[in-house]
This record gives C-alpha cells, structure tokens and sequence, in this order.
C-alpha cells in the first residue's frame, strides 16, 4: 500500500431537493479521513473543496432549472480530478450529491483508456430529463455518462459517453422509476438488485460484478452512501429500506479492491443532518479503506 490520495471535496446540494449533503465533505474530514488513509500507508494530499455555488443564492425552482450550475460545478470537479489523474494520484472525491459524477468520471476517464465504473446505490441513477419524475439531477448522471439524455450533461467536458455500458456495473440496486428500469433494460449496463444479492450472496455477486471489468486498465468506484441499509447509514438524503448490511458493504469494497485496479473514488449522498452521530462518515471511511486495500488479515 503505496498510493498516493488526492481528496477533493465537492459541496454540491443542487442535484436534489433536501438539504445538508452540502456538508457531506465535511463531516468526513471531520471523522478522521486523513489519519485513516495516512494508517493504511498512503500519501495524502487535501485539495480542499471545489467551489460551488450557495444554494440560497440562486432561483429557488431546483430539478431541471439547476442545470447550468451543475454542470458549471462539475466542469472544477473535472478540472481538479483530471490534474490529480495526470500527477498519477488517486482523486478521492467527497459530495455532495451523486450528480458530482458527472464531473469525477469524466476526470477518471480523461487518459483516454477504457474505464470501469462500478455504481453502488439504491437506485439507477439512469433517468433523463424526460424519464425523471422529479427532474433531480442526481438521479441522471449514470445516464448522461453512457451518452442517454440532455447534451448539457452528455457532452460536458467532451462530446459524447465518457464510458461505454458494458464496462459499467450496477450494484445493490432497489428503487427505479418505470421508464429508468425499461432504459436499463435495454442497456448493455450491467445489474445486480439487492433480490439477486440476497438470493444467491454478496460475495458470489461481488465476485461477479467486479470480475466483468478485471481486465480494464483502471476503474472508477462511485460508492452513493444509500446503498447501505438505513439502519447502518441513517445520514442520507433518499433512504430505501433492503439495503447492504455494514458486512455485506465491507465484502463488495474488499473484493473491489482484490479485483481491479481502483484509480478514483467517490463518496456521495452523506447528510450529515439527517445522520447520527456522524456515524455515516465514519461508515464511508471505513469502506473508502475497504476499498483501497486495507484487509482484517
Ligand atoms: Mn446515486
């Protein structure tokens, strides 16, 4: 364990309507990140936080009508996550709403070689203006990344998808919308729903998922803090029940990290006002660890 981590907050809250994920960044700095990575024996850079713009400032409409400033937003996220990649560090990104993607993808992709991207959430992630019944953004960013939806999102930074469906898979998946699911289905993306999970094991699922994309250079993990079960992460903005038990999630990062070479990571959906004691931070640390190496043996 050699690697050299970048983390770069990004306090975006403007891809859904409830508010407090802005502060997601800083409650996981608050929670100790640096010391943790610093234990496991990596090299740690804190890039502080890309600027975005204070919600209160802007038209109060949310949904579709923020999408200018998201996309602004994530145009910094791409610039200071491409500059970590070219220095050859892990970017370590910590929202903010999952529509920050948008931005850290595009930055894990930017050297040109096929990438990965293993997507855990409760939901798809895949709607478009027109499929989304709330025109959140955060609910769209796996869509416009595979090339689907408004070109203001699929062409940020550059035209086009930035990774192709078949080397993305879905993980832990429970709540989709109806057009989503059909768009899904249609998709070369693959899926694993929390029905297959319980049915045939975390661990054959892991193994599985992680495996279609072994062969690729780098992978992206965007790791949205919902997947887990409320009662383990309570501090999220869109809470389903049936999520990862605290083991279940610690076996998919760990089989991540034996798997694939993890280039970049993110960490989105933490409210800290919703939250316990801090306890989702501290849970997205521990499987941020998980995820870069650090094992029980
Ligand atoms: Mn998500």
């Amino acid at each position: 364990m050699s690697r050299s981590i970048c983390i770069i907050g990004v306090p975006l809250d403007l891809g859904q309507s409830r508010r407090g994920v802005d502060m997601g960044p800083a409650a996981v700095r608050y929670a100790g990140l640096d010391h943790r990575l610093e234990r496991l024996g990596c090299a740690i850079r804190d890039c502080g936080n890309i600027e975005i713009p204070v919600r209160d400032t802007l038209p109060e409409e949310g949904g579709l009508a923020y999408m200018p400033a998201v996309v602004e937003a994530c145009e910094r996220v791409y610039a200071a996550g491409a500059r970590a990649v070219e220095d050859g560090d892990v970017p370590l990104f910590l929202g903010g709403d999952h529509s920050i993607a948008l931005g850290t993808v595009a930055a894990a992709a930017t050297t040109g070689e096929p990438t990965g991207v293993i997507w855990i959430d409760a939901h798809g992630d895949f709607n478009t203006s027109e499929t989304s019944p709330s025109g959140n953004l955060h609910g769209m960013p796996l869509a416009a990344l595979t090339g689907r939806g408004a070109p203001a999102l699929t062409d940020l930074i550059r035209p086009g998808r930035k990774v192709a469906d078949e080397d993305v898979v879905l993980i832990g998946i429970r709540d989709l919308d109806p057009l989503e699911r059909e768009a899904l289905k249609d998709s070369r993306v693959a899926v694993y729903t929390m029905r297959e999970i319980d049915r045939r094991g975390i661990g054959e699922v892991a193994e599985e998922a992680v495996g279609r994309l072994s062969h690729l250079p780098r992978v992206h993990v965007s790791l949205d803090m919902d997947s887990l079960d409320p009662r383990e992460a309570p501090g999220v903005g869109t809470p389903v029940p049936g999520g990862f038990s605290y083991r279940e999630a610690h076996l998919l990062m760990e089989t991540i990290a034996d798997s694939v070479r993890v280039g970049s990571i993110d960490v989105v959906e933490i409210n800290p006002i919703l939250d316990e004691r801090n306890r989702t931070a501290h849970l997205a640390i521990d499987l941020v660890l998980s995820g870069l190496g650090k094992s029980i043996f």
